[in-house]
């Protein structure tokens, strides 16, 4: 994080819009040198990552998202400027597990996204967008032990929440509390959940406190009764 005084900023919520694409590549090592504060944005091909994306940072295409399984083939890069200065990165990876490529594109897509988490030095979270209907598969766990390596903190989507009931949200997400309570021996100490839906523009606060958190910047104004308490602040 660069920015000298965030006290100064507005809530990150506000102003997240102002993300730029910087730019795609398909290999950790044509990515841009290493920048501040990067976080991915990771999850099965047709999970919900560029919606969620474009959700976060109240953009309506600011990430491609598409009916068609596996379109994002690329990393790709955004980056957020405050006063010139670059504060962070989201990095929107290409989707795992989509069942219509090859074997061999299978593997390498795995292999790339095994070298861009444990090798990416400016890597600073993960947000993982899994399906509520069906999360926690074998290669999003994949996902998460290679990450656990870096001993960094991984935030859960729990997306589409809206093809569920009120009820079994709750259900869903109690459920993913208790797993990743059993894995705290693991990736289950750095990592936290939430209930998201892009479509009915749910969890975005909850999403955007914990990049802000991770970018070191304020998510909202502060409380009047905190900023009393606190006058110096
Ligand atoms: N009902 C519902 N549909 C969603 C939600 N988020 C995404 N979708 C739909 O799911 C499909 C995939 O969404 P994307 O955001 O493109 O998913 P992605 O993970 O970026 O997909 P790839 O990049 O292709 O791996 C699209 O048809 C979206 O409209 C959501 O919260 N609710
Ligand atoms: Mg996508």
């Amino acid at each position: 994080m660069t920015a000298s005084a965030p006290g100064l900023m507005p809530p990150l919520k506000d102003w997240i819009q102002n993300i730029n694409f910087l730019t795609s590549a398909s290999k950790t090592i044509e990515l841009p040198a290493d920048g501040p504060g990067e976080i991915a944005i990771a999850g099965r091909s047709n999970a919900g990552k560029s919606s969620a994306m474009n959700l976060i940072c109240n953009r309506r295409r600011l990430a491609f998202s598409s009916k068609t399984p596996g379109r994002t083939q690329l990393i790709n890069v955004f980056t957020l400027r405050h006063h010139e200065q670059e504060v962070g990165r989201l990095v929107d990876l290409p989707g795992y597990g989509y069942a219509a490529v090859s074997q061999a594109i299978k593997a390498r897509w795995q292999r790339e996204l095994a070298t861009f988490l444990e090798t990416r030095a400016s890597l600073v979270g993960l947000i993982l967008v899994m399906d509520i209907r069906h999360p926690f598969g074998p290669l999003d766990r994949q996902m998460l032990q290679w990450f656990d390596l870096r001993n960094r903190p991984i935030h859960v989507l729990l997306t589409k929440a809206d093809k569920l009931t009120r009820n079994e949200q709750s259900i869903a997400l109690a459920k993913a509390r208790r797993l990743i309570a059993a894995e705290k021996a693991s990736w289950g100490r750095n990592c936290s959940v939430s209930l998201f839906s892009a479509s009915q523009r749910l969890g975005r606060d909850e999403a955007i406190e914990k990049i802000a958190q991770w970018w070191h910047l304020p998510s909202a104004a502060p409380e009047p009764n905190v900023a009393k308490k606190n006058p110096a602040r």
